[in-house]
C-alpha cells in the first residue's frame, strides 16, 4: 500500500488526518449509465441538457485511468430496479411518470432504469474493468439496500473519493450516507454533473460549510498533481 500526499482541498486539506494511501482510499463513480447521461436514456426522457451531465465523463476517464495504475480499488454504482418492479417504490414510479420518463417504461435504450437494459448500463468509456467492484442499488443513496459499507469495511477503505452524477442527487446522498457512517469523503467537483449547473454548484457549496459538513472538495487536477 503506496502512502499517497494529501489534496490540497477545500476546506481543509484531505484526508484530515493525513492518513492517505493506496490502500485506504477507493475511487468511486456514480451512476455514469447511458440512463443518466445518454442519447434516449432517462435524463434525456426527462428533458434535461446532456451536456450537463456529460461533462465529468473526461475527467472521470483521466481519474480512472490513473487510480488504476496507482493500483487504487474501484468501485462503481449503477441505479436501476428488478425487472419486475419489486424493489421500486410506488411515489419513485409515480413521480417518474408524471414528467415522462417512467421507472420501468419501454424507451429508445430499452426499459427506464430496469437492471439488464441497454440504458442501465455503465457507459463504455468508464466501463468496470473486471475485479472492480460493482453495486447495483434501487435508490439515491449507495449504501442504501446494498453490500457498499461491507465491502469497504472488508478492504480497510476509510478514505472515498467521489465522482458520477448527478451532484445534487445521487452523488451527495451517497456522501452523506458515507459522512454518517465515518467515511472521510472527497468530492472531485468536475468529477461529477448535475441535470441543472446551479444545482451543481450549490451542492459542492454545501459540502464547504460548517468546516466541511460532509467532506472536502476538489479538482481531478489536483488530485492528479497530489498523487504524481
Ligand atoms: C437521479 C442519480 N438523479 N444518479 N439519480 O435520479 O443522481
Amino acid at each position: 500500500m503506496a502512502k499517497l500526499g494529501v489534496i490540497a482541498a477545500d476546506p481543509y486539506e484531505w484526508p484530515f488526518d493525513g492518513d492517505l494511501a493506496t490502500g485506504n482510499t477507493a475511487l468511486v463513480i456514480i451512476d455514469m449509465q447511458t440512463d443518466f447521461c445518454g442519447n434516449g436514456g432517462y435524463v434525456d426522457a426527462m428533458g434535461y441538457d446532456l451536456s450537463l451531465t456529460r461533462a465529468p465523463i473526461g475527467p472521470i476517464s483521466v481519474l480512472l485511468a490513473a487510480a488504476r495504475g496507482w493500483g487504487m480499488p474501484v468501485i462503481h454504482t449503477r441505479e436501476g430496479h428488478r425487472p419486475d418492479l419489486s424493489d421500486l417504490p410506488a411515489n419513485k414510479r409515480w413521480r417518474s411518470q408524471r414528467i415522462g420518463a417512467g421507472i420501468g417504461d419501454a424507451g429508445p435504450c430499452g426499459r427506464i432504469l430496469v437492471r439488464g437494459e441497454p440504458g442501465w448500463e455503465i457507459i463504455p468509456e468508464l466501463a468496470p474493468a473486471p475485479g472492480e467492484i460493482v453495486i447495483d442499488k434501487p435508490g439515491k443513496g449507495s449504501f442504501c439496500a446494498t453490500d457498499l459499507e461491507l465491502v469497504l469495511r472488508q478492504k480497510g477503505i476509510r478514505n472515498l473519493i467521489l465522482t458520477g452524477i448527478t451532484t445534487d442527487v445521487c452523488v451527495h446522498t451517497t456522501m452523506r450516507e458515507a459522512n454518517d457512517r465515518g467515511f472521510e469523503c472527497l468530492l472531485v467537483e468536475d468529477g461529477c454533473g448535475a441535470t441543472k449547473y446551479a444545482n451543481h454548484l450549490a451542492a459542492v457549496d454545501m459540502v464547504k460549510m460548517q468546516g466541511g459538513v460532509f467532506g472536502a472538495v476538489a479538482s481531478s487536477a489536483q488530485l492528479l498533481e497530489a498523487f504524481a
